[in-house]
């Protein structure tokens, strides 16, 4: 299994180079619709672009870690998702900004339950504290996100702000962030906690997550960008 090169009976290692390569193509395609949405969408495709590029560049070190040794990349994943989850939580906020006046508060305070959420997670994933309650911070640190989304501050100022592009594109991460993201923790779940550690089943399940989160992700924005500026 591990020859250092990917081998067809290897899906969890396919799905590593299949996901790497969608995320340099929509990198890429951010990027370059850019130009056709108006000003005031412009910086959330240039973050949406800078999420698949950061994404991709650690799907190929991880890929390599995972074909090469058979081992779960955890510092590799960590280190992406510490930096393109807070930068989702920017998206959240200057699509809000481009339509209403609001307070930086919001960003910090979904920024706070970002942390929470991934340090939670790595400290049990690396077992510096028990798997079981590194699962309970994590789910904590989400459960504040899901609260500021769907009851919060910014949750009202979307629902105030009137403007139906932007809407839309706050309906999508809301979906993303509940149904999309709830299978993280089904993957640390059935990774550690349902009995021994089971590095494909965690590694197949993360991959799968990043792949609706990033792309689909930013696929909503560029939707609601595309039909704003077409109006
Ligand atoms: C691009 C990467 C994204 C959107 C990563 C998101 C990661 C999560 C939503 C992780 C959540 C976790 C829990 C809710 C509990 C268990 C520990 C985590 C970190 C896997």
């Amino acid at each position: 299994m591990t020859t250092g090169n990917l081998q067809t009976g290897d899906p969890v290692g396919i799905s590593f180079w299949l996901i790497s390569m969608a995320m340099v193509a929509a990198a890429v395609f951010f990027f370059i619709e850019r130009d056709r949405v108006s000003g005031k969408w412009k910086t959330s495709l240039t973050v949406a672009g800078l999420i698949q590029m950061i994404a991709a560049v650690h799907y190929f070190y991880m890929r390599d870690v995972w074909v090469q040794t058979g081992e779960t990349p955890t510092v590799y994943r960590y280190i992406d998702w510490l930096l393109t989850v807070p930068l989702q939580m920017i998206e959240f906020y200057l699509i809000l900004a481009a339509i209403a006046v609001v307070a930086a508060g919001v960003f910090w305070r979904l920024l706070a339950g970002t942390l929470i959420m991934l340090i939670g997670g790595f400290l049990g994933e690396v077992g510096t504290i028990p798997a079981g309650l590194g699962f309970a911070i994590g789910m904590a640190g989400w459960g504040y996100i899901l609260y500021e989304v769907f009851l919060g501050e910014a949750s009202k100022i979307n629902a105030a702000s009137g403007n139906v592009a932007c809407q839309t594109a706050f309906n999508g991460m809301k979906w993303i962030v509940s149904i999309g993201w709830s299978i993280y923790p089904i993957g640390y779940f059935l990774g550690y906690l349902a009995g021994g550690v089971d590095g494909p089943m965690l590694n197949g399940i993360y991959n799968i997550a990043d792949l609706i989160n990033k792309i689909g992700f930013g696929l909503f924005i560029w939707v609601a960008a595309v039909s704003d500026s077409s109006e």
